[in-house]
């Protein structure tokens, strides 16, 4: 449990940011485990951390390689941590990692986008120097999360092909950090809220480790205490409530304290947002009233860093999102990263949180394939190796998943796959099993989803009776029926909606996009240029206006984004309403004048 609270500094605290610049070897013959790189690395170049490795050197066998890489450094422990807990904490390393400090292994974790953390009392000289080696492999198979496969070159060179649209970036994405926490400590908080009227209620649980007694304190945001209470458990009460609304955040601090005598042992604080979240008939609701999302699908994507966590690129983002209208976004196509989350809280950002299970569909290029509208090929969910390691992996990632976020007040529902191929018959029992998995492990009880895809349309998706939302990506104009019949696109949408309509659930729109390249213009339009995107957006519009269970569009991207190399991507994706580097395409200013118009609630 201890890797998942987020490693703030605190009184009873210390955090100690280790990333930098690391050493680094890529192990291209795939010798490193057998030849004891554990111990340390020889013939090192170095490797920037957070980052992704692919896209800093100008080397294509890193760029493109699959397997392991290596990282070193070193650190120091400080003398007085020797009464405390020392762990070293990862926010992610993509897709697995073992961590070895001076030749022991401290911890192993497979999932790239969650945090983890390995103890390092044991293996650590206390004011001395130690070396931490590192090594991250970025392979994909069918019962990976996400999915994908290796092919085998003539050459003999291994290539990964992921089962999804977006480049397979791999390394140590988010900061490593030392933690010294005292040995009595706050392991994990839990909290539910609530509210009638100006009354708002926080039910709130706490495990803590060792001795000592819990007392809990909420703060506004001034720092005045609004209610008090002791014990594991509780619920705290607070008079004229304010409550956390999408776009107009409010966060009391959740200030719990651990005391032995009468002496603070641990203190952790945790924000929180009073809100709530139902789905009722065909309505989303927030607070009791009906929510309509505004946004995008985004990635954790820019250049040079690729998936690195990258502070300043989150808040241009957040700017972005603010100024163009949005009220909402996806974490298409993997868990973001805690910062991120925090900055979602804080701005009063609504996020549909989704896991890393992505490409539950066998064929390369699936999107393509989807587009074609052709039949489905994939026997993907028949396969024994799904049914059981890929089942397992993809139920650890929604139980991490939903460890690591349960208390963020900007999560108001989960997506627990994107586009698997919901039209093969034995996607019915694996959904029903995850459904079910799912349902017992959110205490809020947050609604679930997952993103349904073309192949599976109206009357054929297998796996819709389980969702709360029913969540669709369509490109209607663009993979069909795009140039000039595009002008029955929308048409042909609404019809799609129409039917969706009779399930009586909400219905929100999670992709929809055109590619287009900045700054080429074409009057009359063509596909690829700005005029073609807005006018595109329009005939989507029409469809989801016309349909009163729709309660929700989010475009598909936000920005254009980094993919594999090949036929159908020109350096990427370009659907982003902004660019890779941030700067509107017509297109934005397109949906920041639709958006502004349309409030975050009421609007249906
Ligand atoms: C999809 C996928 C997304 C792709 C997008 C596209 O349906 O969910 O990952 O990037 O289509 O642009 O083709």
């Amino acid at each position: 449990m201890t890797a998942f609270l987020y490693p703030h500094e605190t009184r009873t605290r210390r955090i100690v940011d280790i990333s930098g610049i690391w050493k680094f070897r890529l192990d291209n013959n795939n010798e490193g485990r057998a030849s004891g790189w554990k111990d340390g690395l020889t013939d090192t170049t170095l490797m920037a951390v957070p980052s992704s490795y692919n896209d800093i050197t100008t080397e294509k066998a890193l760029r493109d390689h699959c397997g392991d890489v290596w990282y070193e450094t070193e650190f120091y422990v400080a003398e007085e941590w020797q009464m405390r807990d020392v762990f070293v904490r990862f926010g992610s390393a993509t897709h697995r990692a073992t961590v070895y400090v001076n030749g022991e292994e401290v911890v192993s974790h497979d999932g790239g986008y969650m945090p983890f953390a390995g103890k390092l009392n044991d293996v650590v000289q206390f004011g001395e120097k130690n070396k931490m080696v590192v090594v991250v492999n970025n392979e994909l198979s069918h019962s990976t999360i996400p999915a994908g496969t290796i092919v085998k070159h003539a050459n003999g060179t291994r290539e990964i092909k992921p089962f999804f649209d977006f480049f397979n970036y791999a390394g140590i994405h988010r900061a490593v950090k030392l933690m010294a926490l005292p040995t009595s400590r706050i392991e994990d908080i839990t909290v539910l809220t609530d509210f009638d009227q100006d009354l708002g209620k926080v039910d709130y649980q706490i495990s803590a480790l060792g001795q000592g007694d819990v007392t809990v304190a909420l703060l506004d945001e001034e720092g005045k205490t609004v209610a008090t209470s002791e014990g594991n458990e509780g619920v705290l009460e607070i008079d004229n409530v304010k409550l956390w609304q999408p776009g107009n955040a409010y966060l009391y601090t959740l200030q719990a304290s651990l005391s032995d005598d009468g002496q603070l042992i641990d203190q952790y604080p945790l924000e929180v947002g009073v809100r709530t979240v139902k789905v009722e008939g065909t309505k989303f609701l927030i607070n009791n009233e009906p929510f309509y999302f505004k946004g995008f699908g985004k990635h954790e994507d820019s250049a040079i860093r690729g998936r690195g966590y990258d502070a300043a690129l989150n808040l241009r983002d957040m700017e972005l999102l603010e100024w163009i209208g949005a009220n909402s976004i996806r974490t298409s196509h993997y868990p973001y990263s805690e910062e991120f989350m925090q900055l979602a809280d804080r701005k009063g950002l609504v996020v549909i949180n989704e896991t890393p299970a992505v490409g539950q569909f066998d064929v390369m290029m699936n999107f393509m394939s989807a587009a074609t509208g052709g039949q489905s090929q994939s026997n993907f969910f028949d396969r024994p190796d799904v049914q059981t390691q890929g089942m397992e992996a993809h139920k650890h990632a929604i139980a991490e998943l939903f460890k690591r976020d349960k208390n963020h007040a900007c999560v108001v529902m989960w997506a627990l796959s994107n586009e698997p191929d919901t039209s093969q018959e034995a996607s019915e029992p694996y959904f029903k099993e995850i459904f079910s998995y799912a349902r017992e492990l959110d205490p809020q009880h947050r609604p679930l989803t997952l993103v349904n895809f073309m192949m599976a349309p109206y009357g054929t998706c297998r796996a819709h009776q389980y969702v709360d939302v029913i969540c669709l990506n369509r490109y209607y104009g663009w993979y069909m029926m795009g140039g000039l019949e595009m002008d029955n696109a929308g048409n042909m949408f609404a019809m799609e909606l129409q039917g969706w309509s009779n399930e009586g659930k909400p219905i929100v729109i999670t992709e929809y996009g055109a590619d287009t390249m900045a700054g080429m213009h074409k009057l009359p339009s063509v596909q690829w240029s700005e005029e073609y995107q807005c006018e595109y957006l329009d005939q989507q519009h029409m469809a989801f206006d016309g349909c009163p269970a729709v309660v929700g569009e989010q475009m598909w991207n936000f920005a254009d984004f980094q993919t594999w190399e090949g036929i159908m991507r020109v350096d990427g994706n370009k659907k982003g309403a902004f660019t890779r580097d941030r700067q509107p395409k017509m297109s934005a200013h397109h949906l920041k004048r639709r958006w502004d118009k349309i409030d975050s609630f009421g609007y249906k």
